[in-house]
């Protein structure tokens, strides 16, 4: 009798791990291509979110994040999640603007120049954004900033004119034209190979948050930060369609429920650390200092050029967004 019931217990805890295995096996796996260093927020933000789906969805969708540039470069993150290559990534909208400039609309300097401003901007260009990208096959799930973008450079900068000539890194188009309008010369180069460019001497200053600067330990580096609070462009996590499209109803609400939270969660944590950044950026030896008044006209009016530029090229979708913005 003792024999019967362990091996009846037996049989069963081998129909249940076999039922396990099943169910384990009918659930999907995408792997998730980030651009950005394991321990920035934006990829722990995007791991906590994977974890969330993973779980609430009992293995029915198991996402798995690849940080870093580890899976694609972040270069070629839109390009995998749009042809299929992976079922979702992150990436830095404003790095897009050859795709649509209205992807640049968070990179303008001194349009919204404030997490609350950068929020109404957010919520004033979203539907514009989420309509290029569903015409490119593409779903926005969520976005989450960076901190106020400053200036990074290896020697003390007073004007506009002290970056005349300085090898200067840039993380899109719209930093690249802000460099040609301060006469330095830029070169695209992504998060990930940033400190190979500064070591090199490839790049001798940037436009960036606090918070690249502290993933990077660029104080190795670069002496000086200016907090020129120029504007706060954003990631996003979006789907590829088919993707999406081939997930059950319920599953797409789990997902869609943990982008919302993770959405939250990633404001907060960005507006939590703005300041600690700049803390850690000045106890590793850095001079961080708001911009001098000339260097902060020359900026404003440089931003004042590239907004006037990208309202001609972003036609009526730009211009209901900046208006729905300027509103609110
Ligand atoms: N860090 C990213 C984009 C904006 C930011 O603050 C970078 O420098 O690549």
């Amino acid at each position: 009798m003792k024999h019967l019931r362990t091996s009846l217990a037996a049989t069963a805890a081998a129909a249940a791990l076999a039922a396990g295995l099943a169910a384990a096996q009918a659930g999907e796996r995408w792997d998730m291509p980030l651009a950005y260093a394991a321990t920035n927020y934006h990829s722990e933000n995007a791991t906590a979110f994977a974890k969330a789906v993973t779980e609430a969805s009992g293995g029915e969708l198991e996402i798995v994040t690849h940080p870093s540039g580890s899976l694609f470069k972040g270069g070629e993150i839109f390009r995998a999640v749009r042809t299929g290559q992976a079922p979702i990534g992150e990436r830095l909208i404003s790095a897009l603007g050859n795709e649509n400039p209205i992807f640049e609309i968070d990179a303008l300097p001194f349009l919204a120049t404030s997490f609350d401003a950068a929020r109404k901007l957010h919520e004033a260009s979203k539907p514009a954004l989420e309509k290029v990208l569903e015409s490119k096959g593409v779903k926005l799930l969520y976005a989450v900033p960076w901190p106020p973008q400053g200036l990074y450079n290896k020697t003390p900068v007073t004007s506009g004119a002290d970056m005349k000539g300085a090898k200067f890194r840039a993380y899109n188009a719209a930093t690249s034209r802000l460099a040609e309008l301060m006469g330095a010369v830029p070169t695209k180069i992504e998060a990930a190979e940033l400190v190979q460019a500064f070591a090199t001497g490839v790049a001798d200053s940037m436009m960036s948050s606090g918070s690249t600067g502290y993933d990077r330990k660029i104080w190795e580096h670069v002496k000086y930060w200016y907090d020129v609070q120029a504007w706060l462009p954003k990631n996003m996590v979006m789907v590829n369609l088919d993707a999406w499209n081939g997930l059950n109803e319920k599953t797409q609400g789990v997902v869609l429920k943990a982008a919302a939270d993770a959405e939250a969660a990633g404001w907060a944590k960005a507006q939590e650390l703005a300041d600690w950044y700049k803390e850690q950026l000045a106890a590793n030896g850095m001079t961080i200092e708001g911009p001098s008044d000339q260097l902060r006209a020359d900026f404003l009016k440089i931003g004042e050029q590239m907004t006037r530029e990208w309202l001609e090229r972003a036609g009526d979708d730009g211009k209901s967004a900046i208006e729905a913005y300027r509103k609110m």
